[in-house]
């Protein structure tokens, strides 16, 4: 073989990996490691950020304020020469949280998959269901025809539109028969599909209000809305093939890289950068146009569906931060002017969860907390569909596990989600006129 022909076999060799890598599909993360660096200054920050956007890095925490870590995902190939730019920027200090991405997802596929198939020989109802692992999105399906079925003087399930592969997006909502106007409370998970634990937290936190008596008081107070499991499409792959995949499954403009952020596509500040990327193949791709994803539009439709501010608060979940995050988000330094009623809840959320468990939940303005995001649904629920209580909950951990929090978490994680949300249906009970 002569030189060229080694140049020509090098270059394909490295279009495959990039191919393989990256935001695109990945189906094994041997190698891959998840660092964590944390910048001291505001220029350290900016560096950081535009190394991110060169090697279109998968951050899973987000570069936020200088002396708060950020933390990312490096493929095998990447690790010398981000090794190289990170020390070129000061930041040679970084701290390997995970050495082996596939060595914890194989761990956990495997303690997970071995007690889901003890518990569902049991009888399933809500209340025998097992909430301490994580289900699929045929468990999750079946767990809420169970809740209307048990519970059918309250709940309802209602098909809000059908994911871009077609299976059914629902809402499940829980009403009382009352003569009085009640405070009403939306929440979501799961537009990014990887963050198993915010529907698995969601279901938990469900089944107690349901069948403890100690928040029993949660159903009788408030009219709530949920939507258990947006990005089905995405949740299914990360069941059967990549299992760090966060965005939706649409296929754009581009052939080789699937999908758009849900949490970058809402029609509120879109495609404002730095918050979003026009990169089919960033994490944080925007999307073609505002509202391109069918998840993002079904749920945006039916949100409108009930009128401007008919909403009293507005959750969106995800993981993992351990984050409140009200508006704005889109960019730095703007106030929103409900800024202070959206601080006194965040806090009071915060104070709860630290209750329980003793766990820190940093809270604020999503922009100046982390980095600026635009077009997330937070912006949106708060600027469109006007409900002044809207905010981006991050649930557990800070880095440790990541998105792949060990189903031991998934209990005491949704304890603290549970008094977090029980805090804000008592804010927004006493602030209620009516
Ligand atoms: O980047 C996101 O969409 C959210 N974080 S996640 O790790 N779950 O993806 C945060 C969005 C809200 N906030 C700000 N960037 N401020
Ligand atoms: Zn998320």
């Amino acid at each position: 073989m002569n030189g060229s022909w080694i140049n020509v076999l090098l270059s394909c060799i490295s279009i495959a990996v990039g191919i393989a890598s990256g935001m695109r599909r990945v189906d094994s993360y041997a190698g891959y490691q998840v660092w964590r660096v944390v910048p001291s200054s505001n220029d350290q920050l900016k560096k950081l950020v535009n190394i991110g956007q060169e090697a279109e890095l998968d951050f899973w925490r987000q570069p936020s304020t200088a002396g708060s870590p950020a933390t990312f995902m490096v493929r095998p190939d990447q690790r010398s020469l981000l090794d190289t730019k990170l020390n070129d920027i000061g930041l040679e200090d970084y701290k390997i949280d995970l050495s082996d991405v596939q060595a914890v997802i194989a761990d956990q596929m495997e303690a997970n998959a071995n007690v889901r198939k003890a518990s569902r020989s049991a009888q399933r109802t809500v209340s025998t269901f097992d909430y301490s692992v994580y289900h699929p999105p045929s468990e999750v399906y079946e767990w809420m025809n169970m809740v209307v079925q048990e519970y059918n003087e309250t709940a309802t399930k209602h098909q809000i539109g059908v994911t871009y592969e077609g299976r059914p997006i629902y809402a499940l909502t829980f009403k009382r028969a009352s003569t009085q106007a009640r405070p009403k409370i939306f929440i979501d998970a799961l537009i990014h599909c990887r963050e198993w634990i915010t529907t698995a937290s969601v279901i938990f936190m469900l089944k107690e209000m349901l069948t403890n008596p100690k928040y029993s008081h949660m159903m009788e107070d408030v009219d709530w809305y949920f939507v258990p499991m947006l990005n089905v499409d995405g949740y299914q792959e990360t069941w059967t093939g990549d299992r760090l995949w966060r965005k939706t499954r649409s296929t754009g403009p581009s052939a080789e890289c699937v999908g758009t952020d849900g949490n970058r596509n809402w029609d509120a500040f879109w495609s404002i950068v730095p918050g979003s990327s026009s990169d089919p193949c960033s994490s944080i791709y925007h999307g073609p146009t505002p509202a391109s994803e069918s998840e993002v539009r079904n749920l945006a439709n039916y949100v409108l569906s009930f009128g401007d501010g008919y909403f009293d608060a507005y959750i969106s979940t995800h993981s993992a931060a351990q984050m409140i995050l009200y508006p704005y988000i889109y960019k730095e330094n703007v106030t929103s002017k409900d800024d202070q009623a959206l601080h006194e809840a965040a806090k009071l959320m915060s104070d709860a969860v630290r209750a329980v468990h003793g766990k820190e939940y940093v809270y604020g303005r999503g922009s100046t907390t982390i980095y600026p995001a635009s077009a997330t649904t937070t912006d949106w629920t708060y600027e469109v569909a006007k409900i002044v209580q809207s905010h981006t909950y991050e649930l557990r951990d800070t880095g440790e596990y990541g998105h792949l929090l060990p189903p031991e978490q998934i209990i005491p994680n949704g304890e603290e989600y549970l008094e977090g949300i029980r805090a804000l249906k008592d804010y927004v009970l006493q602030n209620f006129s009516g």
